[in-house]
């Protein structure tokens, strides 16, 4: 198992962004001084199929989450987890979205995540609370579930490889991606959180690839060609697609944040990960 390195450093409680009772259980037993708001449906196409109950836990979960806090921790310091698809298809002139691009989300879980965005705000200069976004854009590891474009194209062009398998099927080619690294990633959520004062940021690579640019790099690295074993169906398309992400991290850079991995060495620990 990939976590089981962690479980005697940490301690694991239960609760449920649906059930308020239970956030203030753990908040009330903890007394946290940062907490990290992560808890979603996350996944995009699957927003679309569960579109209430990934709005109950992204939405009105994060407002449950910070009514617990108001009222029985108000000195915590909250991170959000927002997401680069809050942007939608929305895009500066230069090509990429920052803080301040205008949000026109394109899906159920891009509404859901500017709403917890804006009760956010809403909470800070309302309450003087201390609640930050950091606003991400796709972050990948091994850990990543296998029904993410990335993992599922890395562990899907080593079975090829390995002759486990013969075709990889996936959805929208064309749609690119601003694709970073867990790590830096979780290390700007905590720089994020330990500012002097709250504000949001955009977390990015400020590289974009398309989804067929994620499947030439991917099998070329195992030696095939990916056109060989790459077909599309319409079940894997989203009846709106977000086209196009490139984040700027300017703001970010300026608080001392780096990335130490590149779209490359993230596939690479992928692939690696399966073919071990
Ligand atoms: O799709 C296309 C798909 O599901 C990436 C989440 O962490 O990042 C993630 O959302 C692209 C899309 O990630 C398949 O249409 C083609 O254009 O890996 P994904 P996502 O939707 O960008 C944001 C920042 C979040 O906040 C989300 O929580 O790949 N695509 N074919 C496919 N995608 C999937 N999943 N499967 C396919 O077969």
């Amino acid at each position: 198992m990939l976590t089981n390195h962690i479980f005697d450093s940490i301690k694991l409680e239960y609760a449920d962004m649906l059930d308020m009772s239970s956030l203030c259980r753990v908040i009330k037993l903890f007394k946290p001084d940062e907490i990290y708001n992560l808890a979603a449906q996350s996944h995009v196409k699957i927003s679309f199929d569960q579109p209430i109950y990934t709005s109950e836990v992204v939405a009105l979960g994060t407002l449950r989450l910070l009514e617990a806090v108001k009222l029985i921790r108000p000195q915590a310091k909250v991170y959000q987890a927002s997401s680069s698809e809050m942007f939608g298809n929305s895009i500066d002139e230069d090509g990429f979205q920052r803080e301040t691009t205008s949000m026109a989300p394109v899906s159920p879980y891009g509404c859901a995540k500017v709403y917890a965005y804006n009760i956010c705000n809403n909470y800070r200069n309302a309450y003087g609370l201390f609640i930050s976004n950091g606003i991400l854009f796709n972050h990948e590891s091994p850990r990543r579930g296998i029904n993410f474009v990335t993992n599922k194209v890395a562990r899907e062009a080593v079975r090829i490889k390995l002759g486990k398998s013969k075709k990889l099927t996936l959805g929208n080619l064309k749609a690119t991606r601003d694709w970073g690294n867990a790590k830096d990633y979780v290390y700007a959520m905590w720089l994020i959180l330990n500012q002097n004062k709250p504000s949001d940021y955009i977390c990015a690579s400020g590289i974009s690839k398309s989804v067929e640019q994620l499947c030439e790099y991917t099998f070329s690295s195992l030696n095939m060609d990916y056109k060989k074993y790459v077909t599309t169906d319409a079940r894997y398309h989203r009846p709106q697609e977000l086209n196009d992400l490139k984040g700027d991290s300017t703001k970010l850079l300026n608080i001392g944040w780096k990335a130490k991995y590149t779209f490359e060495d993230t596939i690479d620990e992928m692939v690696e990960h399966w073919l071990n």
